[in-house]
């Protein structure tokens, strides 16, 4: 009877779960779509200065996170290694044609493992589906802080559990938080289209499928905010666009 009860539970969970949030997509196509172009920008995003250390943080009241975690684990607010800063959110903000855009064929994805965000800033297309999922054997609570969308709250009480939400109107950025875990921060960035991206580890981006035309980005991070530049792509090219932030 246990089990049953725990199904049905389950059940209910994911169907109030699976989509609330849900829409049409606003302005976009859900279907499949061909991509606009062949062309791409690719870029480095750069850090110049003395970057500040970033916090450790005090994850004793939860042992099976801070085993995850070399050495004390560090909040990556600032993520730079060799002059190159990652978790840079990049949109192309004018210059593309009127829609409908492709809608990406893949959900996007954060995980909590380790009782962090993985990755800390993903980008989604307004109706794409962002799926939450939870690695740690532990408690996570999943609290959506948007101006523009609706608000969720998700308990993730074990390990393997997984949460699905979409997001009907652009908002850059989206702040998520855990109410169980005061250090834990995510950023998702909700566009009209799906030419974003978040620069890597090593500073790297591309947004690919455009058509040629001349585009302004922008580039956002979380504590050296926002800077914009423009670049011209011809049809199937790639050009180049790089981002320097200060200290
Ligand atoms: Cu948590």
């Amino acid at each position: 009877m246990r089990r049953l009860s725990i199904a049905a539970s389950a059940m209910i969970f994911l169907a109030c779960g699976g989509g609330d949030d849900g829409g049409s997509g606003g302005g976009g196509s859900v279907a499949a779509a061909a991509p606009l172009g062949n062309g791409s920008i690719t870029g480095m995003v750069m850090f110049t200065g003395d970057a500040a250390p970033n916090p450790t943080i005090d994850m004793a009241e939860e042992p099976q996170c801070a085993e995850k975690h070399s050495g004390a684990p560090v909040d990556p607010i600032l993520s730079v290694a060799d002059g190159r800063l990652a978790n840079v959110f990049l949109r192309v903000t004018g210059g593309l044609p009127d829609g409908p855009y492709p809608m990406p064929s893949e959900p996007a994805t954060i995980d909590q493992d380790g009782c962090l965000y993985h990755p800390r800033v993903v980008g989604v297309m307004v109706g794409q589906e962002l799926t939450i999922t939870n690695s740690d054997s532990l408690l996570h609570n999943i609290k959506a802080i948007p101006t523009e969308n609706r608000p969720f709250n998700i308990s993730q009480p074990r390990a393997g559990m997984t949460s699905r939400r979409t997001f009907n109107t652009p908002e850059t950025m989206v702040p998520l938080e855990c109410n169980v875990h005061g250090w834990m921060n995510a950023y998702v960035g909700v566009v009209e289209h799906s030419y974003f991206a978040v620069s890597a580890a090593d500073g790297s981006f591309t947004i690919s499928g455009l058509p040629a035309g001349t585009y302004q980005v922008e580039a956002w991070h979380e504590t050296l905010g926002t800077q914009s530049g423009e670049v011209t792509v011809a049809a199937d090219g790639s050009a180049s666009l790089d981002f320097t932030f200060g200290g």
